[in-house]
């Protein structure tokens, strides 16, 4: 039976244009996609826009349109983002659609059936640029003596009916879901801060809303909307047909993989699994949250006005390059500063020197002194060995590292090859051996050609069109490029394309 993977995003707010922050978690989530693809699973990798809300409804009004055609339009440019990003996703839902909203009522009325929901009245500083309530301890007082929420929104205080979710009556089971389930919020520092939180003790959540109407209405109360997170959080088990569990999609729940930013893991860590809990349904394995980029050095903001479009450095770079530094530069899980020097340096050294030139000596020289066809493999030396068994461990350890969420380190494997392999062309010279010893110097080129198909088919989940490029001029066809495939040496004698650069040198317009 094909295993299946189950991989989400957040379902971005419509009520702000894509940017680069949400591009690196969407890539990031790709290449898990890719990646597990490429091993064989079976994925579902879903990803959408959050189209409800207050903040919505607003930026509607002041855009002077309908909220659906407002939602229509922005939820177009998330997509249109995607394709310059190449965002493999299997689905895209809007929490606009039918589908949804059934999902959402069902999983409401679930909820409430086992006896979790109650109305009540609501009172409380609400922040509405957060979409969310903050206790009086929460709130920050700032130099004029106005108070805020600690993420420096505005609050006013609200007293309004309201359906409540009796999230305080799953504290214990929480604190016993990160105890028992370590990988359950990810990475560990994450876990900690969201585990010290439950034990300061949970209130119960408000989940409804009457003072506004674009919303999903409350099943059985249409004075209500359902508050948003409730809305938007269903939308992982909405895109798989629930309620329905002979959709063909049902059997991708639990979800193996939530990627978030750090700033929504609350409600990841701490709402979701309690309400899947109140729902009596499975919980995802793992809620791994990422880091944040600044821009040269400074938070990204739109007062500060340097808030990255990613197809601004698409246009700029090339999408190869960018998902590379984006996943690259970035220890994925923490911090880390997008500078365009930063960019520039890593396509030179890493992918132009490193890996663009190693491809581009090798095949040069098959072109040149093997007459362009593909060497037979020869009589391997032991230096040959040990190159292409560094090579071959390469699909295991790098789906160990993706299993762990690390993207980074990932990476590092296959530059550790990377380097190993311009050791070896050094070393062995194949050049100077074209006069002495010309059949070893086609095993030589065999043995290169051999651990670039390697290199290039790990890395196809992080730069897929470059490594199409590359595999194609390896000689490797279509169907022979998942890591099953690795197992079955190619043919000699194979025609290989005349070679092209596959990573051109950035030089800066000034320096030229
Ligand atoms: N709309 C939220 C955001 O963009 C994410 C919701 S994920 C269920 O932060």
């Amino acid at each position: 039976m094909t295993r299946r993977y189950y991989v989400t995003t957040p379902i971005y707010y419509v009520n702000g244009a894509p940017h680069i922050g949400h591009a690196y978690t969407s890539v990031a989530a790709d290449i898990v996609a890719r990646f597990k693809r490429l091993a064989g699973f079976d994925v579902f990798f879903l990803t959408g826009t959050d189209e409800h809300g207050q903040k919505v409804e607003q930026a509607a009004q002041a855009a002077g349109l309908a909220p659906i055609a407002f939602a229509d339009r922005v939820s177009a440019d998330f997509r249109a983002m995607y394709d310059v990003m190449n965002v493999s996703y299997d689905d895209f839902i809007r929490t606009t659609e039918p589908r949804h909203i059934a999902g959402a009522t069902a999983l409401w009325e679930r909820i409430a059936a086992n006896g979790h929901i109650y109305l009540g009245a609501y009172e409380g500083w609400y922040a509405l640029r957060d979409e969310s309530f903050y206790n009086e301890d929460e709130l920050v007082t700032q130099p004029d003596g106005t108070r805020v929420a600690p993420t420096g929104a505005p609050v006013e205080w609200v007293r309004e009916p309201s359906y409540f979710f009796r999230l305080s009556a799953f504290a214990d089971r929480l604190l016993d879901l990160y105890e028992t389930r370590p990988g359950f919020v990810e990475p560990a520092s994450r876990r900690n801060e969201v585990a010290s939180f439950v034990r300061q003790g949970l209130r119960d959540l408000s989940i409804s809303r009457t003072s506004f109407r674009w919303g999903i209405p409350v099943p059985g109360d249409a004075d209500h909307v359902m508050y948003v997170w409730v809305d938007a959080l269903a939308n992982y088990l909405s895109a798989i047909g629930f309620p329905d569990a002979r959709n063909p999609r049902a059997g991708f729940w639990p979800a193996n993989l939530h990627l978030v930013g750090k700033d929504i893991v609350r409600f990841h860590a701490i709402y979701w699994p309690a309400l899947l809990m109140a729902a009596g349904l499975d919980l995802p394995d793992c809620v791994f949250s990422h880091g944040w980029w600044t821009i040269e050095g400074e938070k990204m903001s739109k007062s500060l006005g340097n808030v990255v479009d990613p197809r601004d450095l698409v246009a700029e770079f090339g999408l190869d390059p960018v998902r590379f530094f984006l996943m690259r530069e970035m220890p994925f899980g923490g911090d880390s500063d997008l500078s365009r020097k930063a960019i520039i340096n890593r396509m030179n050294v890493e992918l132009a020197n490193d890996l663009g030139n190693l491809a581009q000596r090798t095949l040069s020289q098959v072109a040149r002194n093997c007459g362009g066809l593909l060497p037979e493999q020869g009589t391997r030396t032991d230096d040959d060995i040990a190159l292409l068994a560094q090579a071959d461990l390469l699909p295991t350890l790098m789906h160990e590292q993706i299993d762990r969420r690390a993207l980074t380190d990932a990476l590092e494997e296959v530059w550790r090859v990377i380097r190993a392999c311009n050791a070896y062309i050094d070393r062995q010279a194949p050049w100077a051996l074209k006069k002495t010893d010309p059949d070893r110097m086609a095993v030589v080129l065999r043995v290169l050609v051999d651990a670039l198909r390697g290199i290039g088919t790990m890395l196809q989940p992080y730069m897929p069109g470059s490594m199409d490029a590359l595999l194609t001029q390896l000689g490797v066809a279509e169907d022979e490029r998942d890591f099953a495939s690795l197992a079955t040496p190619l043919p000699g004698g194979r025609a290989l394309p005349p070679p092209q650069g596959i990573f051109p040198r950035y030089v800066e317009a000034e320096a030229q």
